[in-house]
């Protein structure tokens, strides 16, 4: 495992300390949120946590889950105890961007149940403020996506549609995404209103006052961010 692999699997134990048995609990989606399923599902299995449900917030985390024997729900209008997931970027009041994973909305419909959003992350997620590394991932419906696109770039210049390969990134929603540049100076309330009142648009990689903690791995140690 290389350095920055164990340090994201340090944010993840130390994550998942604070579930207890019983707790229904948000599945993030992404390469440190994997570290979390797996302890989570190492505890169940160890007997050290016990009635654990889980909500997946992918078919990736979901599969995963299952393949751990982690049980699992889908989501309903009752609130988790807490969720914990990976971001892009984290700004020094846990405002995030979130979303080059691809699961922003499915992330995001889960997370703002959770009574506790717990962020886990190596250092080079921080950041001093959103849009320093990276680009901020929207969400936008298929159909007509070229006019929607089009409407962003009225305000958003610097972005395109996520295309890894020879056809456009599909969310597990159906979905494409616009990677969408950030201005140099720019107020993320206003701008997540903006974007997501434009047309065609799902939603944003934004989570702002959502995060209640973050567990930030570093060579030295890992920082818990409150
Ligand atoms: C999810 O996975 C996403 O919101 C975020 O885009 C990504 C972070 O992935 P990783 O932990 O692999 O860097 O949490």
């Amino acid at each position: 495992m290389s350095d920055l692999e164990a340090l994201k699997k340090e944010a993840a134990v130390r994550a998942v300390a604070l579930v207890q048995s019983g707790q229904r609990v948000g599945l993030g989606t992404g390469s440190t949120a994997k570290y979390a399923i797996e302890e989570l599902g190492r505890k169940l299995a160890a007997g050290e946590l016990s009635g654990i449900v889980g909500v997946s917030t992918s078919e990736a985390s979901e599969a995963l889950a299952r393949e751990l024997g982690i049980p699992t729900e889908s989501l309903d209008p009752r609130p988790l105890d807490l969720a914990i997931d990976g971001a892009d970027e984290i700004a020094p009041n846990l405002d995030l961007i979130k979303g080059l994973g691809g699961a922003l909305v499915r992330e995001k419909v889960t997370e703002v149940q959770a009574r506790r959003l717990i962020i886990i992350a190596d250092h080079t997620k921080l950041v001093t403020r959103l849009g320093e590394k990276a680009p901020l991932p929207v969400e936008i419906l298929r159909f007509g996506f070229l006019s929607t696109i089009e409407r962003l770039r009225e305000f958003l210049p610097g972005g395109r549609l996520r295309q890894p390969g020879a056809q456009p990134y599909v969310t597990d929603n159906g979905n494409y995404i616009y990677d969408a540049g950030l201005p140099a100076d720019f107020d993320p309330r206003e701008l997540e209103r903006r974007i997501k009142g434009t047309l065609g648009v799902v939603d944003t990689g934004f989570f702002l006052g959502m995060a209640e903690r973050a567990f930030v791995a570093a060579p030295d140690g890992v920082r818990e961010l409150i």
